[in-house]
């Protein structure tokens, strides 16, 4: 299995309920290594570009309104198989949906609101990782 890069955005939800640490440390027992990690507050132009793909959607102005709404704390990781394991660590996109034990089924409220971000390809964790982060803050 191939390295990949992935990226975690610790929502502004997850801050606000003080859940950086009990999410960083459910990554780290999970075999990812931290690249990087800030804590920023997202502009509306920012979160509209990082949400681009999704805009023209019905829940696209409230997505962007929600993530400038407090602060974000972007975290690129690696991993083997970075993509795929994070993705099955945090659960569906919906909590409603989400397996038992994973992050979005124990800490979410609703699909909007959903605590984590996480990448859905390789290409897009190359591309995300470095929509936040310089190459030289990699470390
Ligand atoms: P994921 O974050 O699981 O990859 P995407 O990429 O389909 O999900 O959606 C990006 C973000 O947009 C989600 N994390 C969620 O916050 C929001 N979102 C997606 N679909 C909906 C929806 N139907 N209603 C409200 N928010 C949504």
């Amino acid at each position: 299995m191939a390295i990949e890069r992935t990226l975690c955005i610790m929502k502004p939800d997850c801050v606000r309920k003080n859940l950086q640490g009990e999410v960083l440390s459910r990554l780290q027992k999970a075999g990812f290594k931290v690249l990087g990690l800030k804590q920023i507050r997202l502009t509306k132009e920012e979160a509209g570009a990082f949400y681009g793909v999704h805009k023209g959607r019905p829940f696209y102005d409230g997505l962007v309104e929600f993530m400038t709404s407090g602060s974000c704390v972007p975290v690129a990781l690696e991993k083997e198989n970075a993509i795929s394991d994070y993705r099955t660590l945090i659960g569906a996109t919906d909590p409603k949906d989400a397996a038992d034990g994973t992050i979005r089924k124990l800490f979410a409220d609703n699909k909007g609101e959903n605590i984590v971000h996480g990448s859905d390809s390789v290409e897009n964790g190359k591309h995300e990782v470095n929509f936040f982060f310089a190459e030289s803050e990699l470390i």
